[in-house]
């Protein structure tokens, strides 16, 4: 369905060999990707998240869409305010296997639903931040 990133990033040189493998994380568990869960509590008690780890965002665009934007600043994930955001899944991208977001970078991600004009992000508490780490050994 297309929707993944494009998978020929070679992500491994930052990992030693003996690292432990990246993980793939259902946001949400088995809730998924919804109006009304805290998502931020859950990264807290799932993580922490490491370089090269995949997010997969599961939801359906019926009754209620559902999308996955990323927030350019603490300051804009505070606030929901989506005006500089980046939308990486749209409405129809969360069914099937779902939507599949690897951590590449070493940054801070704010994952956000976009929809409602941020009133599922601020409301629906549909956001999480997430930092990545760095396996050392
Ligand atoms: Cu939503």
């Amino acid at each position: 369905m297309g929707n993944k990133q494009d998978t020929n990033w070679n992500y491994g040189w930052h990992r030693h060999p003996n690292a432990s493998q990246p993980r793939r994380v259902e946001v949400g568990g088995s809730e998924g990707w919804h109006f009304g869960f805290n998502y931020t509590d859950w990264a807290l008690k799932n993580g922490p998240f490491y370089l090269g780890d995949t997010l997969v965002f599961k939801y359906n665009s019926t009754p209620h869409p559902h999308s996955v934007y990323l927030l350019p600043s603490y300051r804009s994930f505070l606030t929901c305010d989506l005006r500089w955001a980046w939308k990486i899944a749209d409405v129809n991208q969360g069914g099937g296997e779902g939507f599949e977001f690897v951590l590449r970078w070493w940054q801070p991600y704010y994952f956000a639903c976009g929809e409602g004009g941020g009133f599922h992000c601020s409301n629906g508490t549909m956001k999480f931040p997430v930092m990545p780490l760095i396996h050392w050994n």
